[in-house]
């Protein structure tokens, strides 16, 4: 099956016209890692700097009103692609984790004290593990874990009735494992918090790429996500907000044009979003992602959910007929939202890549930022191959015949 996808991406373009300088015959399958761009990406940001480049949100001449414009448009981009309510609710950030750790040191350093809880799931990117680590140490709070089915990844119901509690203030949970591959009720999650007055927070770094995001649906307070994981470029991320809790926050950092007077000893701030937003902000980089976003809205997020299933379940179903490949959550090719992670019996998930990356097929090993989740489960490091709408299903088969001789290379006769 032709992949008209591919074109889009100059990546790809090189690779399948055989005249990339690097990196020919490659296949990419580290996207839960980060995707790769579209030209459509790449020209709006060249766009940008060519003809509206001036430090946006300060400058009173027309040049520097185009870069503001640039910058808000990008915004509203962004508050479209999650249904926010409103655009002041999107704060630019760097990525994901600097998304967390706006909201722990600006929400969550502020509003708990000791005998609260901040309840997380077992199967948190550090990202979302460290920041509350931060917190309950400044606060005395105590971080609380859902745990998940060892097979399945399933969060069950009678584990967040038992640990999501009148204690509860803060429950902050990946909406796709970058490991499991698994989607999280986030629904029931939040009904769970708001219903002893909690917050929902939401890790959308590996949902947002995948499936349509509706923040208002899935009541979240915050959302966070990543642009170079959903193909923009690298340094660009969102945080969304319900608007009254945004109001009701510090900044996180300080300087710039988040303030609305200072004196030799005080300051007051801009109204939401740009109280968040010190130091000048990375306009170029947020059009960047915002063409990204239209991009992915074009090319439907129906047909990219249809293509990575197709994909996975090419994949699994090969997988699961190699000798030794154990996979690591569910075997369900569904429930995997394009992110597959294995193990092969004596073989350490580091040599896979290596042994991978000499056939020229780009995955991640090791405990992909998730070691809580690997204690849990017993295992030291996976493989995993992640997969998104441009890979082809050629790829997977010169993936799998590799595979199957992985054990043979390693000195193995089965
Ligand atoms: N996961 C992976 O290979 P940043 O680095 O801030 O853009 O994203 C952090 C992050 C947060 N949450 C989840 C669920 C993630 O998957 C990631 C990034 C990459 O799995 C790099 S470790």
């Amino acid at each position: 099956m032709e992949n008209k996808y591919r074109k889009d991406f100059p990546f790809f373009k090189a690779i399948d016209e055989n005249n990339s300088k690097h990196n020919n015959g490659l296949i990419y399958f580290d996207t839960a890692a980060t995707a790769q761009r579209p030209y459509l990406v790449l020209d709006a940001m060249s766009h940008f700097y060519a003809t509206a480049n001036a430090n946006p949100l300060r400058g009173l001449y027309s040049l520097s009103e185009r870069a503001t414009f640039a910058y808000e448009d990008a915004r509203s981009t962004v508050a479209k692609f999650i249904n926010a309510n409103d655009n002041s609710e999107i704060i630019f950030t760097r990525n994901t984790t600097e998304s967390l750790n706006l909201i722990a040191y600006s929400y969550g350093v502020n509003n708990l004290k000791e005998g609260d809880e901040i309840c997380i799931s077992i199967m948190e990117h550090h990202s979302n593990i460290i920041p509350w680590q931060m917190v309950c140490g400044f606060t005395g709070a105590k971080l609380v874990y859902l745990e998940c089915d060892k097979q399945t990844g399933e969060i069950s119901d009678e584990e967040i009735s038992k640990k999501i509690t009148k204690k509860t203030k803060i429950v902050s949970c990946v909406h796709v494992s970058n490991v499991l591959g698994i989607t999280n009720p986030i629904k029931k999650l939040s009904k769970a918090a708001h219903d002893v007055g909690a917050i929902m927070i939401v890790d959308g770094a590996q949902s947002s790429p995948h499936f349509k995001i509706d923040v208002q649906d899935l009541d979240a307070d915050f959302f966070a996500l990543s642009g170079h994981k959903l193909c923009g470029p690298m340094g660009i991320g969102a945080l969304y907000g319900k608007k009254e809790l945004l109001e009701s926050m510090p900044p996180f950092l300080r300087g710039g044009e988040m303030i609305e007077y200072v004196t030799r000893e005080t300051a007051t701030w801009a109204e939401v979003p740009h109280k968040f937003e010190a130091g000048t902000v990375s306009a170029g980089d947020a059009v960047g992602m915002a063409a990204a976003m239209r991009y992915l809205n074009n090319v439907g997020f129906d047909k990219i959910q249809e293509h990575d299933l197709i994909l996975t379940k090419r994949l699994m179903d090969g997988m699961k007929s190699i000798p030794h490949v154990k996979f690591v959550g569910s075997d369900d090719p569904s429930k995997r939202c394009g992110i597959v992670t294995f193990t092969i019996d004596g073989v350490h998930p580091h040599d896979i890549a290596s042994l991978l990356s000499e056939e020229k097929i780009a995955i991640r090993a090791g405990h992909h930022c998730a070691q809580p989740l690997q204690q849990y489960l017993q295992i030291n490091a996976s493989a995993r191959a992640s997969l998104y709408f441009y890979n082809t299903e050629a790829e997977i088969d010169i993936f799998l015949d590799k595979l199957s001789q992985l054990r043979k290379w390693s000195g193995y006769k089965d």
